[in-house]
């Protein structure tokens, strides 16, 4: 920790302590917060991706809802319009600005070694979020996201077991990737899950292109798609806004969106599962599976700082525990190496529950350390 951090530090338990001590109510936190000096805030830099997804909003919104003057911390939000350019930039800006930390979530893998050198060599720590980079592990203090890999298969496996429960022959599959953002960890991983359970089951892969995780691109690349390959029965969507423009193409195709697959519909899965139009899609069994990402990487990334402000050594990386949805109650979980993972089947009460939990904050969040 610098002499900036420390003085930060103490100021933060200074606030906390005399707030605690005196009793004081709303009126004098709001007090004792405005008196607290900008000099003496921690000061994050975030260089976030975009704002191409629901997912990535509700991202954008989580991290901005914790770093917050009232928390001690003074946020500087850099939207990189999903161009690792801007995202360098900003991050060159923050090491300008002397900020005490720099949080990234890098637009895709590879690219990131110079600049994440360059915040090293001026002492400031860095915190990966949600994708990872390619880059050697000593230039991160910690990563904080998902295992996208793990999520690709689990869907894979709840499409097994599907075909297995209704009859369909693995080789009568033919399916489309319309992929995220070309080198996003999330894009890789949940490819990479479908490549190998396609080589394992049978399936046919007949096309994969890139559908930029947004839902404008989901609907060109999937009518596109159409139009070359007749055969295609299951639409592997990388996450829920391209699903929402695939299930638009379908239909505009004349084609039906559905699961029943043997009866000519066109089976549509995703990922995400924040929006709630998505599981209101699961319930009208327009999506026939979502696998949960979760968004709310904000108090992790908050509770790390903590720790390193207090001289201690976070996780070095931490993936949190993901849901998976369906109105299919015939599959009621799946197992990925010996793991077993439930499937939770969307009904109109678990949707409305959801959209409580998010208004309140209280989106279940049980972070699983890896090692
Ligand atoms: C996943 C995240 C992906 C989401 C998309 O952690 O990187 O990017 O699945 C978002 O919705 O655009």
């Amino acid at each position: 920790m610098n002499k900036k951090s420390i003085k930060r530090a103490f100021c933060m338990f200074l606030i906390m302590s005399l707030c605690c001590l005196a009793g004081c109510g709303a009126r004098q936190e709001a007090e004792a917060v405005s008196d607290i000096k900008e000099d003496d805030l921690i000061v994050v830099g975030f260089s976030q991706v975009g704002s191409e997804s629901y997912w990535r909003n509700v991202n954008s919104e989580s991290m901005r809802s914790v770093f917050t003057k009232e928390n001690g911390y003074k946020l500087i939000f850099e939207d990189a319009q999903q161009k690792q350019t801007n995202q360098i930039k900003a991050i060159r800006s923050f090491i300008q600005q002397e900020v005490d930390y720099i949080v990234v979530a890098p637009v895709t893998e590879a690219g990131w070694d110079t600049v994440l050198q360059e915040a090293r060599d001026e002492g400031i720590p860095v915190i990966i979020v949600d994708r990872m980079v390619d880059a050697s592990s000593d230039l991160f203090e910690c990563w904080v996201g998902s295992d996208f890999e793990l999520e690709g298969r689990k869907m894979c496996e709840w499409l097994r077991w599907f075909c297995v429960k209704n009859n369909i022959l693995a080789e009568d599959i033919y399916i489309a990737d319309v992929q995220g953002t070309i080198g996003a960890s999330a894009q890789i991983g949940r490819t990479k899950g479908l490549e190998a359970a396609a080589e394992k089951y049978g399936w046919n892969i007949v096309a994969q292109a890139d559908g930029e995780f947004t839902r404008a691109k989901g609907y060109e690349v999937t009518q596109q798609l159409l139009k070359r390959n007749p055969k295609i029965n299951v639409v592997y969507c990388e996450n829920d806004d391209e699903a929402f423009g695939a299930i638009k193409a379908i239909e505009d195709a004349g084609k039906r969106v559905g699961s029943n697959i043997k009866g000519g519909e066109i089976m549509v899965v995703s990922f995400d599962g924040v929006k709630p139009e998505a599981l209101q899609d699961v319930l009208d069994n327009s999506i026939s599976c979502i696998v949960e990402c979760n968004p709310f990487h904000g108090p992790r990334v908050e509770a790390i700082i903590r720790k390193l402000q207090n001289g201690e050594t976070p996780q070095k990386y931490e993936y949190v525990d993901e849901d998976m949805f369906s109105a299919h109650e015939e599959i009621e979980s799946v197992v990925v190496d010996s793991k077993q993972y439930p499937v939770t089947r969307i009904t109109q009460e678990v949707i409305d529950r959801r959209i409580m939990e998010f208004d309140s904050g209280d989106y279940g969040d049980q972070a699983e350390n890896v090692y």
